[in-house]
């Protein structure tokens, strides 16, 4: 059974500083990712790269006749930052197969078959990896698919028997003053949700709704401190760990 792992921006990279990628993290997740023997798909967010040119050229999910230099730019950011990633976990002997959106997505829509594709080369050996990313649609319009979206689209299609979303906390807390970790909930549950970051796609609340999508279909979904990436291990190896799981 294949597992779905988000690494978001917040953890691969240093939100408020454009550009700059959180290599510590991500190599001390490529190094744990090692202790993962099963069949694992990876989607990244846009985190300090994605974003900041996205927040640039005024871009966001709803499709538009956004400026085409500013489509190019956001495009070439997510490529590279997908780049560093690869290159890092390849140095960690991992066997990373990028997969860009545009060859699951038929404008707003899943191609069904090519994300089935997507699971079966999991199971082969490799880990497929794709991102958020700026999608063409119809009349010249773009849009941004938030890697949270893409998510949803594979655990849809894939039903996975794991989904996580590593972010920099250790999971959705009741308010940002309190704190208190909310362990579990359940989709009917509203919770009051403060973005502290500028985010196109829409940030937690976003990360919420597609969590929600997906546990009402009967998958529950593990919300970790990807900055502890132990955890990312554990929640992957059906061990008991510190997070949010939203049912
Ligand atoms: O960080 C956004 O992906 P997300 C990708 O998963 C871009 O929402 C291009 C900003």
């Amino acid at each position: 059974m294949v597992s779905l792992l988000k690494l978001g921006g917040s953890v691969i990279t240093y939100k408020e500083k454009p550009l700059t990628l959180n290599i510590d993290a991500i190599d001390t997740i490529c190094r744990n990712l090692k202790h993962v023997k099963k069949p694992l798909i990876i989607v990244h967010g846009g985190g300090s790269f994605g974003h900041y040119y996205s927040l640039k050229y005024n871009m966001h999910s709803k499709p538009d006749r956004y400026d085409i230099h500013g489509v190019s730019v956001v495009r070439c950011s997510m490529i590279e930052l997908n780049n560093y990633i690869t290159s890092i976990m390849v140095r960690h002997n991992l066997n990373p197969y990028t997969i860009h959106p545009l060859t699951f997505m038929d404008k707003d829509k899943p191609i069904i078959d090519k994300v089935k594709e997507v699971a079966r080369l999991s199971e082969e050996g490799l880990i497929p990896i794709t991102h958020g990313d700026i999608l063409p649609t119809v009349d010249k319009n773009y849009y941004i698919l938030s890697g949270d979206e893409i998510m949803s689209i594979f655990a849809n299609i894939i039903k996975p028997d794991k989904v996580i979303f590593a972010l920099n906390v250790d999971g959705v807390y009741n308010n940002m003053n309190e704190k208190r970790l909310i362990r579990e909930i359940s989709a009917e549950e509203s919770i009051e949700i403060t973005d502290v970051h500028a985010d196109v796609t829409g940030g937690m609340k976003r990360k919420l709704r597609e969590a929600f999508k997906i546990a009402s279909n009967g998958l529950p979904v593990m919300f970790v401190n990807g900055l502890k990436s132990e955890r990312i291990v554990k929640a992957l190896n059906d061990e008991a760990v510190i997070c949010t799981m939203v049912r």
